[in-house]
């Protein structure tokens, strides 16, 4: 794929060169962004570009209209009458764009510009970073609908915001405003409404130009550091940095501190 053409219809897909930063856009915004299985299965393939295009080195995910995501689209769930085959719709659809996602090496971050409910905010959860606007709601809209939260939510939510708020959320399926959510460490940053893409893009712009082997090690450590004991940790720390030490990043991070210069990274 050439950087910039978007073969999508429900998606938007746009990079830039100089920064090397690509955003993707869920665009249905007559239904908040609603996700059909059209959207998911382009979401899969854009997803997929994105980590393996090397002229990406961080990827924004953010939604057009007013709503960042509210979910499965319920209307097409019912017309195919799709409890019949929840298990395997999320399945084959949901999980390998959640898995993807959230183990990609590069740094990921969601654009949460308007309301991220159900598995839209499943979709937000599973990026490294959230960047919200003041009047965003976060919903775990399962509840309302008679259904449980999936596409991650019930381990990913617990790790951000404590198994407490979680269940809460989960429960009673009441929407949390953006300044709650940041108290609660459920989204990184609260900007203006119209700046939540901008502000995402910048943050974005500076990972990108971190030296992209450390950046993802770093992930790799801290995603596995609480699922181990600290002498685990150590040791797991020990290899990752015996990794990152051999690249030429750090002989350039090491070149340019004594220079007193910027770092130059190439990613090797
Ligand atoms: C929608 C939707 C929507 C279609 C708003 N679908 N049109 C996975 C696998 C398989 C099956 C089931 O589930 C899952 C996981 C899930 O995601 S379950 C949870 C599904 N999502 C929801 O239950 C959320 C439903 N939506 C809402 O509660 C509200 O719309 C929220 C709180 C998101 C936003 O409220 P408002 O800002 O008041 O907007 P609105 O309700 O007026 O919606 C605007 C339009 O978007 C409206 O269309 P219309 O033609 O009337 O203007 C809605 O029908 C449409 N829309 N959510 N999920």
């Amino acid at each position: 794929m050439a950087t910039n053409q978007n073969p999508y219809e429900t998606l938007a897909w746009a990079a830039d060169p100089d920064t090397r930063v690509g955003v993707l856009t869920l665009n249905r915004p007559e239904a908040l962004n609603a996700f059909t299985n059209q959207m998911l299965d382009e979401l899969a393939d854009a997803i997929k570009r994105a980590e393996r295009d090397p002229n990406v080195a961080a990827l924004v995910i953010t939604g057009a209209g007013r709503g960042f995501s509210a979910g499965q689209d319920l209307k097409e769930h019912l017309a195919n009458d799709g409890a019949a085959t929840i298990g395997d719709h999320l399945r084959t659809r949901y999980h390998p764009i959640i898995e993807r996602l959230y183990g990609m090496a590069k740094p990921t971050l969601a654009a949460v510009n308007g309301v991220a409910a159900g598995a839209g905010m499943s979709l937000a959860l599973a990026c490294d970073f959230r960047v919200a606007g003041s009047r965003t709601r976060f919903v775990q809209a399962f509840v309302g609908v008679g259904l449980v939260p999936d596409s991650g939510s019930t381990y990913l939510l617990p790790l951000l915001v404590g198994p407490a708020r979680a269940l809460e959320m989960a429960m009673t399926g009441a929407p949390v405003d953006a300044p709650t959510a940041l108290s609660w460490g459920l989204v990184n940053r609260v900007v203006e409404d119209d700046a939540v893409v901008g502000a995402a893009t910048d943050w974005a712009g500076q990972l990108a130009a971190a030296p992209p082997k450390a950046v993802e090690l770093i992930k790799r450590a801290m995603r596995r550091g609480s699922h181990q004991r600290l002498q685990e940790a150590l040791e797991y720390e020990s290899w990752l940095q015996a990794t990152a030490a051999a690249t030429q990043d750090h002989q350039e991070g090491l070149a340019a501190f004594l220079e007193k210069r910027p770092a130059r990274f190439v990613g090797r």
